[in-house]
């Protein structure tokens, strides 16, 4: 006899999470592998054989410690597809009518489940510090909902890295001492890889068979599939990156795809790790005096402040948050995104670790991809389909307040207050990308300039009735408008022609 059903989706593989807290021992728990799920946008190949194998680990788990588990392969033939389809499919084999879920991170999930005729409860999702209400009544009386006054709230609420009510060290914030440009050597080898076992092997083959026209190399895979395996790839981190984390969380470099970065996303994301016990174990390294005070706030700052603003921002805003589009822009996104060849050695490096790891960290997505395509002015939902499809840690909740709000100003201002656009010079500075590309970073206009530098003018120039009136952008209108008229006439004509050869598919 089973009482209901306990919902556990893919990326909710805690013992912790809401629907398993309220699970009883008649119940049935259901978790399925389903064709809408690894197909509402291409993912990378990566991120379905980490996720399949996750669930697979995780069901194995709980069958272990006598739970009863519903476990649905994708290759199963009586696969219903869809989530909804495979609890109604349990439903009537066991005569359950009522499921308990933990809110999916996603308006079309969470719709869909409030759509199926079977009675649904779905908890809140307890793995985040901050409730739909809780982050409601921070917003509710605030203008500018700026992630810095969020962040002290959470530091308040958690209690990490305070000293009777007082920020340790004196500040809340130590970004001042961060962000340095890209070091000459990196002291670290890494994220911890972990060799593929037999149940990784079996999902690996699965996924090359079903999945592997989609973007995205499958192998090597080397991501953690399982609770223990992601701590240990946390304790890998903290002692061997932490300590330089803040120093050069903002460098880029050719040869080193992850430099002092975590590549914990994925696993935090998917519930293998809890946002606690990744800064409980950074705040330790700073009590043991293993790591400094501006690397640990500056890592717990990502986590507790930024991870959770932005989910905060994307369930208060509501479903059509992801289709906005406040600057217009419609262009469509360049080839090279998906592997063409481009000239652009910035670019074309950020997009080849994104196909070979499913990984880039914040300043490749935001500096570069996500820069060039506002720059370019390329429609923000197709830029927000790109990344949802290319990114192992890729979900609506987190991704759209990055793409939507953070990198493309599609949201007119909610995330960030101007929008994060550079000339080549912000590259240069923190990279060494430009010394290996076909365009000069020196060059401002003419033959070789760098494309950033020419579209960084032209969007301003496009958008000076929005942005022209900013404080925190006046001084650099002032600088266009001090420029000589022809030069800027070349260099709006020099952009315009860059971006018609770009749509037609030329070799830019
Ligand atoms: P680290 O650099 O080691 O940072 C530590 C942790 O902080 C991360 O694991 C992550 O959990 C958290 N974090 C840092 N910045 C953010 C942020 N802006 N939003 C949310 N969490 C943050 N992150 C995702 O988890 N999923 C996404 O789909 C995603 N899409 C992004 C798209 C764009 C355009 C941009 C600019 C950023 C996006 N981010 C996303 C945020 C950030 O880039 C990644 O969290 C980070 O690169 C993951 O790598 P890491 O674990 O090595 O992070
Ligand atoms: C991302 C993903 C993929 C690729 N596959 C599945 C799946 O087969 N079954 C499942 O339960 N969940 C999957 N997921 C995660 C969901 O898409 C995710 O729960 C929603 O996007 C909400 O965050
Ligand atoms: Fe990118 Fe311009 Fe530098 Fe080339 S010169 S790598 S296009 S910023």
């Amino acid at each position: 006899m089973v009482s209901r059903l306990i919902l556990v989706l893919g990326d909710q593989l805690n013992r912790d999470v809401a629907a398993l807290r309220a699970a009883q021992p008649d119940d049935l728990i259901v978790m399925a592998e389903v064709a809408d799920e690894a197909s509402y946008v291409p993912h990378h190949p990566k991120k379905i054989a980490f996720l399949f194998a996750a669930m697979r680990k995780f069901a194995a788990g709980l069958r272990e410690d006598g739970w009863r588990v519903a476990y649905t392969p994708l290759d199963d033939a009586g696969n219903a597809g869809s989530i909804v389809g495979e609890l109604l499919r349990h439903a009537e084999a066991s005569g359950a009518t009522e499921v308990i879920a933990t809110e999916p991170g996603e308006w079309r999930l969470i719709d869909a489940l409030n759509d199926c005729p079977l009675k649904v409860t779905q908890l809140p999702d307890n793995r985040f510090l901050a409730s739909h209400a809780e982050f409601d009544r921070w917003a509710a009386c605030r203008k500018e909902l700026r992630m810095e006054w969020f962040y002290r709230d959470m530091r308040r609420k958690t209690g990490l890295l305070m000293d009777e009510g007082e920020p340790v060290g004196g500040k809340w914030n130590f970004d001042h001492d961060n962000r340095k440009p890209a070091p000459d050597e990196v002291a670290f080898g890494g994220p911890m890889q972990f060799t593929p076992d037999e149940v990784v092997e079996e999902v690996l083959d699965l996924v090359e068979r079903r999945f592997g026209n989609n973007f995205g190399d499958l192998r090597p895979f080397w991501f953690a599939t399982d609770q223990g395996q992601a701590r240990r790839a946390l304790t890998h981190f903290v002692k061997g990156a932490l300590p330089k984390f803040g120093d050069y969380q903002d460098a880029m470099l050719a040869g080193d795809s992850f430099l002092y970065h975590g590549v914990l996303s994925l696993y935090l994301n998917a519930g293998l790790l809890t946002p606690m016990e990744i800064c409980r174990a950074a705040e330790e390294a700073y009590e043991q005096g293993h790591a400094p005070i501006n690397a640990v706030e500056g890592f717990i700052r990502q986590i507790i402040g930024w991870r959770e603003y932005m989910r905060g921002i994307y369930f208060r805003e509501g479903p059509d948050y992801a289709s906005r589009n406040a600057l217009g822009h419609g262009r469509s996104l360049p080839g090279f995104y998906w592997g063409a060849e481009t000239r652009m050695a910035c670019i074309s490096h950020t997009v080849a670790q994104t196909k070979s790891e499913a990984y880039a960290h914040h300043i490749q997505r935001l500096m570069v991809t996500g820069n060039f395509a506002l720059l370019a002015g390329i429609s923000p939902q197709e830029v927000q389909h790109w990344y949802m499809s290319v990114y192992a840690d890729a979900y609506e909740w987190v991704m759209s307040a990055n793409v939507i709000g953070m990198s493309q100003f599609a949201d007119g201002g909610i995330v960030g207050s101007k929008p994060y656009v550079s000339s080549g010079n912000y590259i240069d500075r923190m990279s060494d990308y430009c010394g290996d590309c076909a365009y000069s970073v020196k060059t401002k206009v003419g033959e070789g300039a760098c494309p950033f530098n020419l579209l960084y003018w032209a969007f301003m120039e496009r958008h000076r009735d929005r942005f022209e009136s900013n404080p925190r952008m006046a001084q650099m209108y002032a600088t266009w408008d001090r420029m000589d008229e022809d030069k800027r006439a070349q260099i709006l004509s020099e952009a315009e022609t860059f971006l018609g050869r770009m749509s037609q598919g030329a070799l830019v």
